[in-house]
């Protein structure tokens, strides 16, 4: 042991945790961090707003399934992290926000730039806390990441007195746990599981977002062949099966009458996998509360009044599927074909030969299907564009299709496309965008020619906050406070410094897509899009039944 600053211990901490990056803004509250973090292994990546640097922490926990990192300063820098840190939240990506704070000693009066965050922070995050005394950040650096990355994985939060950090310590950082704990359920709720798919009539499965996170895709897609039960997935749980898979029932959660289509109305038994209902409630597919729900998730299911469970299977989902597909192989399911797949996959290959300009959204999803690889990432922003890919748009792999549902804040998606691109360089990434969601966090496009990551933007472009202009046009039959102007995208592209395009006919975007998909800088494509088709796209799939 030896005495040390206390910014360099708590660097050395982050290093034992395994960062890499941290993206952030620095203050004057965090010189010392920053003066440590320079001299360390681990990468500081300056943003232009904290907002897009707690997006880019929440994207990389996503896809590594270690905690990102982000800082900001006391007051102004820890107010712009709240919304991403709060996306990170709901949507269960594991994330360490980290903020700067005055002396300890004025925190009890009036002083400059002084809010109390940690209380702030609170409702947003699993855990946080101030750090009172160096002697204590090798627990709290440890406990914030361990939190963080447990089951449900989600935000973490801690506080830098400007004074204790520039104290020196003689502490040394804590191993860090290598691995996460996967813990198995008891033999008996696993056989009771298997007892009541086996004596179902018309199982089908739900899979949401613990699915991808959790690595079990491979594991239910096994369970789905060899019992031969359908799966329907939430619209983070895109990718838990091929869309080409036979047993695959399509992405429900848009209208009302998704489920009823995908099988769920003749269901005696629903099989959720990782299932979150913060994306969304299980009245839409339990209206009578008369499915036997077989509940398969990390944590014990949470109480809804539609959503009571048979049984509760917690633990590892990968081991859970693996022994329920061993007890249920000698009886075998045939899903339904499923009417949702029919009609959703009818209207995208139809939308192949649709020559309108500006372009219908089926059209646009066509192309980006066809550019894109199997494994190449398409992150959504917000808005009515996130509904038209969340329904249409099919993904042969997990984590291959980004849809935030929980916290669901528009200017997601630059951000977190940058970190997706560090995360996987050799991927093709591309971001689909609204036009009042892009200029939300567009000033990331200075941090994305600065890392050269090359990432294709497309802003569909409408003049108009189109949800919302959907919402309204539906209740009211009209809609107000919703349009404005735009700037010129392609030459504010070419101000950062970044290829863009505006297409022009109907042939543009597959061209100008798969050009842009060659370079090796970011890029923007803007595409007028015609909002005109409803994205209810069929009344057999009755009222939409979600926001954007
Ligand atoms: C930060 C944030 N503010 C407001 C909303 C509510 N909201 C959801 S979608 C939407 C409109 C999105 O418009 P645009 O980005 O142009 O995309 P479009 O709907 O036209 O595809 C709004 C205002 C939100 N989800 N997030």
């Amino acid at each position: 042991m030896s005495d040390r600053k206390a910014s360099d211990l708590f660097v050395e901490c982050l290093e034992a945790e395994g960062v890499k990056h941290v993206f952030g803004i620095p203050g004057e509250e965090t010189l010392d961090l920053n003066e440590s973090l320079e001299r360390s292994s681990i990468q500081f990546v300056p943003v232009r707003h904290e907002q897009g640097g707690a997006y880019m922490a929440d994207m990389y926990g996503r896809l590594t399934q270690r905690a990102g990192v982000c800082l900001g300063t006391l007051g102004p820098g820890a107010t712009n992290l709240v919304t991403a840190v709060a996306d990170a939240f709901l949507d269960r990506a594991p994330l360490v926000a980290l903020t700067g704070q005055g002396d300890l000693e004025r925190m009890h009066k009036e002083s400059h730039q002084y809010i109390d965050v940690v209380s702030m922070f609170k409702p947003i995050t699993k855990w946080n806390a101030r750090l009172t005394n160096p002697r204590i950040i090798p627990e709290v650096v440890r406990k914030a990441f361990k939190v963080a990355q447990s089951q449900k994985p989600g935000s973490t939060h801690i506080e830098l007195p400007e004074d204790v950090m520039s104290a020196s310590v003689d502490a040394e950082p804590l191993p860090s746990a290598v691995g996460i704990r996967r813990p198995e359920p008891s033999a008996q709720d696993l056989l009771r599981a298997a007892s009541v798919i086996r004596s179902a009539v018309n199982p089908v499965v739900l899979a949401g977002n613990g699915v991808l996170r959790t690595d079990a895709a491979p594991a239910l897609r096994e369970f789905a062949r060899a019992t031969g039960i359908g799966v329907a997935e939430t619209f983070m749980g895109k990718g838990s099966l091929d869309f080409e898979d036979p047993r695959w029932l399509g992405t429900v959660g848009l209208q009302s009458r998704d489920y009823a289509l995908a099988g769920f109305e003749d269901a005696d038994v629903v099989i959720t996998v990782g299932y979150d209902l913060v994306e969304h409630a299980p009245r839409h597919w339990n209206p009578d509360r008369d499915k036997k729900i077989v509940s398969i998730d990390t944590v014990a299911a949470e109480v809804d009044e539609y959503f009571i469970t048979e049984v509760d299977v917690v633990g590892d989902l990968y081991h859970i599927l693996s022994r329920l597909t061993e007890e249920l192989r000698d009886v075998p399911h045939r899903p339904d074909a499923s009417r949702l797949n029919e009609i959703v996959l009818g209207r995208l290959e139809a939308g192949k030969d649709d020559d309108a300009f500006p372009m219908q959204p089926p059209r646009a999803l066509w192309e980006l299907r066809q550019a894109l690889g199997r494994d190449d990432i398409l992150v959504s922003d917000v808005g009515l564009h996130k509904l038209w890919i969340s329904r249409m748009f099919p993904a042969h792999e997990p984590n291959t299709v980004f849809i935030a549902n929980g916290l669901a804040g528009m200017g997601i998606a630059l951000p977190t496309a940058i970190a997706a691109k560090l995360v996987h360089p050799r991927r093709n990434v591309v971001t689909v965008n609204g036009d009042g969601g892009f200029l939300m966090n567009c000033q990331e496009l200075e941090t994305a020619v600065r890392l050269r990551t090359p990432i294709v933007n497309v802003i569909w472009e409408n003049r108009q906050y189109g949800s919302i202009v959907w919402k309204q046009d539906k209740k009211f039959g009209r809609h107000f406070g919703t349009d404005f102007t735009n700037p010129d995208f392609v030459k504010l592209a070419e101000a950062f410094g970044m290829p863009a395009w505006r297409c022009e006919r109907v042939e543009d975007f597959g061209t100008r897509l798969r050009h842009a998909l060659t370079l090796d800088v970011p890029s923007l494509i803007v595409l007028p899009i015609d909002y005109s088709l409803d994205v209810a796209i069929s009344h057999e799939l009755g009222t939409e039944t979600v926001a954007a």
